[in-house]
């Protein structure tokens, strides 16, 4: 399991460019738990900010 803790002041979403999951506005102070079911490389963005990237690497 993958806990995302938004510790900005800004709300921010964590959502995988394959479309495979998507956790929708994490606001600020608040958390998103995603389990992968499956094992591989998932590049994520956040919706509202276009620029902010990352990669979920799985096991
Ligand atoms: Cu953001």
């Amino acid at each position: 399991m993958v806990v995302w803790v938004n510790k900005d002041p800004f709300p921010h979403t964590v959502t995988a460019q394959s479309g495979g999951f998507d956790s929708k506005g994490i606001a600020p102070g608040n958390s998103w738990k995603y389990i992968s079911r499956r094992t591989g490389i998932f590049p994520y963005t956040c919706t509202f900010h276009p620029t902010m990237k990352a990669t979920l690497s799985v096991e």
